[in-house]
């Protein structure tokens, strides 16, 4: 049995809520300032997070509006422009207080800093993305908390193929089982499952009912101890997730994979 010597965290959904009140309203934004009618309520972006990838998931969208260009090429300018006026409007909401943290990340974070657990990041989205958020809720010097950095630029294959995962533990230099990674969706989960890293499923909004295969542990959030499988024991429910559950749910893994 390996001892747990990383974190690997997913950003979108994982650290914040940000892909309803973060990428969809700065999309909706983008659509208006580049004179589209097109529009994402919440459900449809929901539908769209199948998708991952903000230009990929332009492109998919534009295949049901009568008013995309026919040419391939004129789409892909089209959502390269309005995916780099999304990253504008979204770094704005960041910035004026839209998006918070989900509670006990950074507490666990800490945690895993005092403690010598080293962090990742991989996420499929843009970098400028995750240093607006990370900036105004880490501070300057966010990178630091994170040996290692990928992010969608860094990909050929965005989840769920296990890449971004596969870059993560190569520059851990780490194996799958001296790690985990925290998820919030199945894409996601899927990901790191490719790469054999075994998974902490922390549900989003979007994903409150979604079906996860094969995670060591999966419950409502790193807030509170109530409502996860395996059920945590000896603090109160409204104490947060620690690094000695991760621990404990790392060790364990083998006799407790395929919740659903
Ligand atoms: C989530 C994604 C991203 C974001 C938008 O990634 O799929 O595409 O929705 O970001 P993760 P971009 O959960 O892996 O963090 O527009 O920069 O792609
Ligand atoms: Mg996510």
């Amino acid at each position: 049995m390996s001892r747990l010597a990383a974190v690997v965290w997913d950003v979108d959904g994982t650290l914040a809520e940000t892909e309803r009140d973060g990428h969809r309203v700065a999309f909706n934004l983008a659509f208006e300032a580049l004179g589209l009618p097109w529009r994402w309520d919440v459900a449809r972006y929901g539908e769209l997070l199948t998708v991952t990838g903000g230009r990929e998931r332009l492109l998919r969208d534009m295949g049901i509006h009568a008013e995309a260009p026919a040419l391939l090429s004129e789409r892909e300018a089209l959502a390269r422009r309005l995916h780099e006026r999304k990253n504008q409007f979204y770094a704005e909401l960041v910035h004026g207080g839209a998006i918070t943290l989900r509670p006990g990340v950074v507490g666990l974070m800490a945690q895993c800093a005092d403690r010598g657990v080293r962090m990742a990041l991989a996420t499929t989205t843009s970098r400028t993305n995750v240093a607006a958020l990370l900036r105004v809720h880490l501070g300057a010097r966010w990178a630091a908390w994170f040996d290692v950095i990928v992010c969608g630029e860094d990909v050929c294959h965005k989840k769920p193929d296990p890449e971004v995962y596969l870059q993560a533990l190569a520059g851990l230099r780490l194996g799958p089982l001296q790690t985990l990674a925290i998820e919030d969706s199945p894409v996601g989960a899927a990901a790191a499952r490719a790469a054999e890293v075994p998974v902490v499923v922390t549900r989003s909004v979007y994903f409150e009912q979604a079906t996860f295969d094969d995670s060591i542990a999966i419950g409502p959030g790193l807030h509170d101890r109530a409502g996860w499988r395996p059920v945590l024991h000896g603090a109160r429910d409204d104490e947060p997730v620690s690094l000695d559950d991760l621990t404990d749910w790392h060790a364990q893994m083998d006799s407790v994979s395929q919740f659903s």
